[in-house]
């Protein structure tokens, strides 16, 4: 009989190591033979993944703030409806690359979007839906830059200075201050294999045989 089924969310700046904390979970919870639905936003629908092609764009680079707060809220509800939603009512965890805690970090932090801006959307758009458990993959901005730089040409977000970036660590870390049982702060500056099992030690210490 499968238990709860949790809602995972994984955060960081550039070049954190999302990608390796996503499959180090998709390994947890598949060794305990329990069915999950791996995602990201912005994305993770047609409709989404659509959205996220026009936020990362370098064809809108003059897009206002309130329409990219908005498009990745719009990519959000579809995701939830279409995604998130139905999964967790069959019973099957969801693992989700970046939610709402990056809109507060990018379009709060890093560009000077009002929090309570964020919150009131959050709160029309996710009606008290929140993640069970969110992964802060914590790396200082000059590491996660060089990191990212390796590997493709940069996007709409990508091109922004460190300071951004430096903003919107701000917030992750501030977050996690305030919301300590949900959000876990992983120290993603060590070797892969380090983070990996630190993201492990949290899933055994939060998740455990639940
Ligand atoms: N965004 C937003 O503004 N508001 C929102 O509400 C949401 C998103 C949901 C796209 O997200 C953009 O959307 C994002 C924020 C914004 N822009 N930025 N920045 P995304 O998650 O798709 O984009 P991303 O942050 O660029 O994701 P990423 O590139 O996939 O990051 P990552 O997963 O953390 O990086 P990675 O691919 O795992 O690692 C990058 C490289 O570093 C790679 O070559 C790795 O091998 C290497 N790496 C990673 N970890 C290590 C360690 N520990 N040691 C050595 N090398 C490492």
């Amino acid at each position: 009989m499968l238990g709860r089924a949790w809602f995972v969310t994984i955060e960081g700046i550039e070049g954190a190591g999302k990608s390796t904390c996503m499959a180090v979970l998709r390994r947890f919870f598949e060794a305990r033979g329990e069915p999950v639905v791996s995602t990201r936003e912005p994305g993770g629908t047609e409709l989404g993944e659509r959205i996220r092609e026009l936020l990362l764009s370098h064809s809108h680079e003059g897009m206002t703030l309130k329409s990219e707060t908005l498009l990745m809220f719009a990519a959000r509800a579809e995701h939830l409806a279409q995604v998130i939603e139905p999964a967790l009512a069959a019973g099957r965890h969801v693992l989700c690359d970046r939610f709402t805690d990056a809109t507060y970090a990018y379009q709060g932090g890093g560009r000077g979007l009002p929090a309570d801006q964020i919150q009131r959307l959050e709160e029309w758009v996710q009606e008290g839906r929140r993640p069970d458990l969110t992964l802060f993959l914590d790396v200082p901005v000059d590491t996660g830059l060089a990191r990212a730089a390796q590997r493709s040409a940069p996007d709409r977000f990508e091109r922004e200075q460190a300071e951004f970036f430096e903003r919107a660590r701000r917030v992750y870390l501030d977050r996690a201050r305030s919301e300590p049982g949900r959000i876990h702060v992983i120290d993603a500056s060590q070797p892969l294999e380090a983070v990996a099992g630190l993201v492990e030690q949290v899933l055994q210490q939060v998740i455990g045989n639940d």
